[in-house]
């Protein structure tokens, strides 16, 4: 098949899935058109069939605000037009469903029916519908655009299901989880890798995220202050955000700043889970927490909360254990005792990989798309 794929292509969870997707189905035999402002940022190996195509959004002083939506929808049917493309699949649907939808219409009219008709399919990832898409200033045309998709997808089982009761839709949705390859995504420890972050006699506790509100990386520095009075650990904090700032003064505050290391954004996050011994994700929402996923892929016990997907993905009490967001001192205790347990954190970590590989990995998830992908090309045309 002829794929357009269009994504977030900064770091974060969707853009990261979408990418990974695309080189996936690249693999599988399938042309693959990237189309964003940017690179996606994860993508570096081009090969004769994934390319990448820039949306250019021209500046006006009349414009107070770009109209990328209108720019990308022109690029997607350009593409779509000139590399014969068979379906565009979005991911996050804001703005990108509505963009999708008018390069169809574009399409459709220039071709006054002859030619064949543009599907596109809406991957649905989490805060396009729990936190911004349910606004009241987006929530109609977040309705408008699933409906007028021509397949949706949920990441996880939660979100299909809030998308159901948070908005009246007429299509239905179809939960593929997103993915790992289990061969990039496993242990490579090396000592010198461990040592270059941490002391030998130190526990090497890790928080990955886009640092946002919903993250609540207070409560991340919070769970390990509590952890780090009863045993030696240091806690690593990847990624950057708007709460960057709020994790450092919680840090000050606690007494163990000394013990955070910030590392900012990182590419290469397998050799960073290769060298931690548990990961904290006490998130407020967490549609899917592929970060979770990438974790436990690389043998790293989650402590998060229990909220959203991560039922899902983690499960409990085995590869990870969830509590309420807001009972840090619950995810506090475990962490310790985890720490503390040398043959309970490492049946944890064995736990850990063995679901992440048996449930979510590429070679399981991705003919779920292509399958999807079959099935709405395979339904006539609805407009
Ligand atoms: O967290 C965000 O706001 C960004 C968004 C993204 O684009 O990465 O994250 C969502 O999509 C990820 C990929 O499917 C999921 O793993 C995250 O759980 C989800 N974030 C939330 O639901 C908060």
């Amino acid at each position: 098949m002829r794929i357009g794929m269009t994504c977030y292509p900064s770091a974060g969870g969707s853009g990261v899935v979408a990418t990974e997707l695309g080189r996936q189905l690249e693999r599988r035999g399938h042309v693959i058109h990237f189309i964003s402002y940017d690179q996606p940022f994860r993508l570096h190996d081009f090969t004769r069939n994934v390319s990448y195509h820039q949306v250019e959004v021209p500046t006006y002083p009349l414009f107070k605000y770009p109209p990328y939506l209108l720019a990308l929808a022109n690029k997607m049917a350009e593409v779509a037009l000139y590399e014969q493309l068979d379906i565009l699949h979005v991911h996050y649907a804001i703005p990108h469903a509505a963009s999708a939808y008018l390069a169809r219409q574009m399409l459709a009219s220039r071709n006054k029916g002859r030619a064949r008709r543009l599907r596109f399919v809406t991957t649905l990832h989490g805060t396009d519908i729990t936190l911004v898409g349910s606004e009241p200033s987006f929530s109609e045309m977040v309705a408008f655009t699933i409906n007028q998709s021509d397949g949706v997808t949920a990441v996880s089982e939660s979100l299909r299901l809030e998308t159901m009761e948070t908005f009246s839709l007429t299509r239905e949705i179809v939960t593929i989880p997103n993915f790992i390859d289990p061969d990039e995504y496993r242990r490579e420890a090396s000592p010198e890798d461990r040592r270059a972050l941490a002391d030998d006699d130190e526990k090497l506790i890790l928080h990955v995220s886009n640092f946002r509100p919903v993250k609540r990386v207070d409560a991340v520095v919070q769970i390990f202050a509590r952890v780090a009075r009863e045993i030696k650990a240091r806690l690593l904090m990847v990624g950057d955000g708007p709460d960057l700032p709020l994790a450092r003064r919680e840090a000050e505050r606690l007494g163990v700043a000394d013990r955070v290391t910030f590392l900012g954004q990182q590419e290469e996050v397998a050799g960073l889970f290769s060298v931690a011994d548990l990961l904290l994700l006490p998130s407020e929402k967490e549609s899917f927490g592929l970060v979770a996923l990438e974790a436990m892929a690389c043998g790293v016990p989650v402590i998060a909360s229990r909220v959203g997907g991560l039922p899902e993905v983690v499960g409990d009490k085995q590869a990870g254990f969830l509590y309420p967001p807001e009972r840090v001192d619950r995810m506090a205790k475990k962490a310790a005792q985890l720490l503390r347990d040398e043959s309970k954190h490492r049946k944890a970590a064995i736990a850990a990989r063995r679901r992440a590989i048996g449930q979510f990995s590429a070679s399981r998830i991705v003919p779920q798309y292509e399958e999807f992908y079959r099935r709405v090309l395979a339904r006539p045309p609805e407009v």
